[in-house]
């Protein structure tokens, strides 16, 4: 019998990293389909909306990396107390994908001008920016992201962290004590750190 769930994504870490790790620590037993960029164009048009990742899963097919990590988060029992606490974590993973996506828009941009006027901007404000508020929630949360626990925003977090160092070229946590931490909370999970020891290493 196949899986109950099947993951399909490029053969990266990105996007489809956080809903990996969701699957892990749940115990949910899944389908990695890693697509290979060449049949990328052929599977693109049967996509709900063009894009990867997708969860097949109770005979539906699921877009939006981050709405999946969100039903699995209740799935697997990662979300707030109460509604209140559930909207501190949305906000936290809201901004942890605002933080990725400007990183994005350095690696992404082809435009060397472009790229080199904004790294300055880049490394000398927003990551700064970003960082030191990041890391201010995780000293007061005991190096977690909401409510000194673990949740879905730290494992979402941890999920994307690799590929945000990747895309910046650089080590983003170094000098981030408290996300570290929050780092070290995750990949301590028992099925986390087992998977991540052998998980393909690829951005
Ligand atoms: N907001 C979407 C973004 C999905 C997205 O940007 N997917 C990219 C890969 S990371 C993609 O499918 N690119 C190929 C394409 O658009 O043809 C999500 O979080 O799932």
């Amino acid at each position: 019998m196949s899986p109950p769930y099947k993951l399909t994504y490029f053969d990266i870490m990105g996007l489809g990293e956080p809903i990996r790790i969701m699957l892990t620590y749940g115990q949910l037993e899944f389908e990695d389909c890693r697509v290979p960029k060449e049949n990328w164009p052929n599977l693109k048009p049967n996509m709900p909306f063009g894009q990867l990742p997708v969860l097949e899963h109770h005979g539906r097919v699921s877009h939006q990396s981050m709405a999946i990590c969100r039903y699995l988060a209740k799935e697997v029992k990662l979300i707030g107390k109460d509604s209140l606490e559930d909207l501190d974590i949305d906000a936290a993973v809201d901004t942890v994908n605002d933080f990725r996506q400007k990183i994005g828009k350095y690696h992404y941009e082809s435009d060397e001008t472009a790229k080199e006027a904004y790294i300055k901007t880049l490394f000398g404000e927003i990551v700064p920016f970003y960082l030191e508020k990041l890391d201010n929630m995780a000293k007061e949360n005991a190096g977690y992201l909401v409510g000194s626990k673990l949740t879905w925003a730290d494992l979402v977090f941890v999920g994307l962290i690799d590929y945000m160092n990747f895309m910046a070229k650089k080590d983003l946590l170094a000098s981030a004590p408290n996300l570290q931490k929050v780092k070290e909370h995750v990949v301590n999970e028992p099925n986390i750190k087992k998977y991540m020891e052998t998980r393909p290493n690829k951005h």
